[in-house]
């Protein structure tokens, strides 16, 4: 690499600070002191203004004083590319880290406390890496404005009073492997669009794990959401989100609670013992709720609410308190088949429109291990629940008489306990899945415009 052999450049030899100072040229520079305060006539104590810049705390610490009077910064990087900051411990500031117009910066293995506004907050600023902090007890652990394709990655953020983390009108953010806890909000996305949420624990906040508002195309996957004081999952106005593989446990409110956002994905996801329902849906169209489990929540397992053309289908849904799925303020079109229901009340309706309760008898394998796909298993947890004690002459896991909810809600082919072992064929679910639910689609297409036709007459 050409700086290694220019003689102007030796990459060895690292300037010293002692005090908080301007750095406006390359190179590497190192704490052999603690530092305190900011520099005179100014309002941050390390400021970096040039491109290649290597910041090494070396353990020490940037720390602010009592300053009241401006909106401090510990270390303020402005129109720099190419900076690490790294081993250096940024407290008591307005800001820990200031970074404005800066790409391709690398924050690691600092220790950013008791920040009054921000630990690290970005404005304007891409593809740069969080990675590694301790980021404790700030007003807010991270903050990101208009700042796309970074990455926070295996920090601890904890104990800050308002957000964890907090991006605004940001992108393609990874947000990966971080541990999120006792936060005011866990994450939390607003206006921001295509971000992926993996791996997190995000537990012991005291409002929402993760809070999306007006924020779409985001993917919100694997993550362990547990033991905060509000919902675990919270969307509202936020569009065709993905939310996959979580965990979302013990949560104060609602397990996942959708208002006004349509087209959301709820798949494979753990939903247990939350304080109210499982999952949550007000005011949301167009939903897929699949593959999840959904079991001792508070409340309902899944609770409708003005929503309609939501699928759901091979979830199981046990041991809610007040009903396994509660449907009601003219919810309609919605399409539930498949589930495994096992609550002492199953199914409770209330003002719902017409729903669907079962698809057409497809020979592929069922929830229940049958060999028709058709409803839902009805059972109970003393097995004295419809499916478990329906007939079934044919034997072929559909009971011989359909079970109705009320008169415009019926499962047609309601599941029965498989009476023989299936023959061990290989299934392709995910494709049968998206084959019935297209089918499933369509059918619901030509019955709205014909219940629309109906109206205009
Ligand atoms: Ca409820
Ligand atoms: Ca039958």
């Amino acid at each position: 690499m050409f700086f290694l052999i220019s003689p102007h450049l030796q990459p060895v030899s690292a300037v010293e600070i002692q005090e908080c100072q301007d750095i406006r040229s390359s190179g590497m520079y190192v704490l052999t002191a603690d530092v305190y305060g900011v520099q005179y006539g100014k309002d941050y104590c390390i400021g970096i203004f040039a491109d290649n810049v290597i910041l090494d705390g070396n353990g020490y610490s940037v720390e602010g004083a009592e300053i009241r009077f401006r909106t401090t910064q510990g270390v303020r990087i402005v129109e720099a590319n190419n900076v690490t900051i790294k081993n250096l411990r940024i407290s008591k500031y307005d800001y820990g880290i200031y970074m404005r117009e800066s790409n391709y910066t690398t924050i690691i293995n600092n220790i950013v406390e008791l920040n009054v506004i921000t630990g690290i907050y970005l404005r304007d600023s891409h593809h740069n890496e969080i990675s590694s902090n301790n980021i404790v007890f700030n007003g807010g652990g991270i903050y990101l404005e208009n700042s796309h394709n970074n990455a926070i990655t295996d920090n601890t953020i904890s104990s800050n009073s308002q957000h964890g983390i907090e991006l605004v009108f940001s992108i393609k953010t990874m947000i990966l492997n971080n541990t999120v806890s006792s936060n005011g909000y866990g994450i939390l996305l607003d206006a921001s669009n295509n971000n992926t949420v993996i791996g997190n624990d995000i537990e012991s906040n005291t409002a929402e794990g993760v809070y999306l508002d007006s924020s779409r195309y985001n993917e919100i996957l694997v993550n362990t959401i547990s033991s905060n004081g509000e919902t675990g999952i919270y969307l509202v106005y936020s569009d065709y989100n993905t939310i996959l593989n979580n965990t979302v446990s013990l949560n104060g409110q609602h397990g996942i609670e959708l208002v006004f956002s349509i087209k959301t994905m709820i798949l494979n996801n753990t939903v247990s013992s939350n304080t109210f329902d499982g999952v949550y849906l007000a005011y949301s169209d167009y939903g897929i709720i699949s593959g999840n489990t959904i079991s001792s929540n508070g409340d309902d397992g899944i609770e409708l609410e003005a929503s309609n053309k939501t699928i759901i289908v091979n979830n199981t849904v046990s041991l809610n308190t007040f009903s396994g799925i509660y449907v009601h303020s003219s919810s309609k079109y919605n399409m539930i088949f498949n589930n495994v229901f096992n609550n002492s009340i199953n199914v409770v309706l209330d003002d719902a429109g017409r729903n669907y309760w079962n698809t057409t008898r497809i020979a592929e394998r069922d929830i229940v291990g049958g060999n028709y796909l058709g409803g839902n298993y009805w059972g109970s947890p003393y097995a004295t629940g419809f499916s478990d004690t329906c007939g079934d002459r044919d034997r072929d896991g559909i009971c011989d008489s359909p079970f109705q909810i009320d008169e415009n809600n019926t499962d047609w082919l309601p599941l029965s306990r498989p009476v023989q072992p299936p023959p061990s064929i290989t299934l392709d679910p995910g494709s049968t899945m998206i084959l019935a639910m297209i089918t499933v689609l369509a059918i619901i297409g030509v019955i709205a415009s014909a219940s629309r036709l109906k109206k205009k007459v």
